[in-house]
């Protein structure tokens, strides 16, 4: 066999040795197996080149060169396994978890306090046989005011500031044409609570432009005042405690007739006259009063059958009175500081 072939077997055994002792990491063992036995590398170029030797040279230095080959795959196997279990032993030491030091606290949610306050009227309503409806926020101009007695040039449209998308599409200004799409939907008896979002153009720190509302309405034959004087006298009770005064007020919407409004002994003051009363004793916490008989009649009811009556709230101002909370807007800042105290 030609020395020169024995020569390079030789060089390149050393040389590969001499690299793989200074490779310390997967990578660079990795770039010397491609550089001596990959497809171009240097060992298998020298053992493609084997054809090129005088025949009788042939089986001596292939087995030369593939006994090289095998001892190099071997050296490589052996000094990757060595660098792995290395570097599981670094990260094991150098990542070592403290668990004596303190964790981070976590944050305990809850509900926002007008869905606690909402949860509640709703729970004290459907126990006393209600069933809640819903209906969507963006509503029909008839449905918001026309089929509720409030037509185009009533001045009651100027107590809604409402926010138009066309003449006839805008965002409800109360919960009540729910109730007028359920009317239209089925026949009496009908016992619904619509709760839910309505929108105002209004701000300031007893408005939002976005506030929560729940309305009710019971029809069947014979209903009359004295069924809302009940429910309404058995909500407040449980809402503010059995002890609370209530007085119910005449009052005038287009929707009810007669109509009242419903107040409350003052929760601050007990009835004493304070500011948040304005020195009268009373709190005023919803409207209410008997459907009006035209109301009925753009629904296909006929008013001689049938009464009924119906109330509406302003969640975020009850939530206000029962928390003793004197600017809205508390309730839409998110502070954190505010919300956990409820
Ligand atoms: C139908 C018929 C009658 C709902 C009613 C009130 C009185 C009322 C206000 C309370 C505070 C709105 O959020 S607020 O500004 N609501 O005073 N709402 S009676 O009457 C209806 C509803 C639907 C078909």
């Amino acid at each position: 066999m030609s020395n020169s072939f024995e020569e390079t077997l030789r060089f390149i055994r050393e040389s590969a040795q001499r690299e793989l002792a200074q490779a310390d990491t997967e990578q660079k063992v990795s770039q010397i197996r491609v550089a001596y036995l990959g497809r171009k590398g240097k060992l298998t170029q020298l053992l493609r080149g084997l054809r090129e030797l005088p025949p009788g040279q042939r089986p001596r230095a292939g087995e030369l060169a593939n006994a090289l080959k095998a001892e190099l795959e071997k050296q490589i196997e052996r000094l990757l396994v060595r660098l792995r279990e290395e570097a599981k032993q670094r990260t094991l030491t150098e990542e070592k978890i403290d668990i004596t030091l303190p964790g981070t606290p976590l944050v305990r949610g809850r509900l926002h306090p007008i869905t606690q306050v909402m949860d509640q009227i709703v729970d004290i309503f459907t126990k006393m046989g209600f069933r809640v409806a819903e209906g969507p926020q963006v509503e029909l101009d008839y449905y918001n005011f026309e089929a509720l007695n409030i037509p185009r040039d009533h001045p009651a449209r100027d107590m809604h500031d409402t926010f138009y998308f066309s003449e006839e599409v805008l965002l409800r200004t109360h919960t009540s044409p729910v109730q007028i799409r359920v009317m239209e939907s089925q026949r009496p008896p009908i016992q619904i609570i619509a709760p839910g979002v309505v929108y105002r153009r209004d701000s300031d720190i007893s408005h939002t432009p976005m506030f929560h509302q729940v309305e009710g309405l019971m029809v069947d034959e014979g209903i009359s005042f004295v069924h809302l004087k009940g429910v309404l006298t058995s909500f407040v009770q449980q809402m503010f405690g059995e002890k609370t005064r209530l007085r119910f007020r005449p009052s005038f919407f287009p929707f009810t007739e007669p109509s009242a409004e419903v107040d409350i002994g003052c929760v601050i003051c007990k009835g004493k006259g304070c500011r948040v009363c304005g020195g009268t004793g009373w709190l005023e916490i919803l409207g209410s009063g008997m459907v009006d008989p035209e109301v009925f009649k753009t629904v296909g009811y006929d008013p001689e059958e049938v009464t009924g009556f119906a109330f509406g709230m302003g969640i975020e101002r009850i939530a206000m009175l029962k928390y003793g909370i004197n600017d809205i807007r508390l309730f839409f800042t998110n502070d954190m500081r505010f919300l956990e105290q409820f």
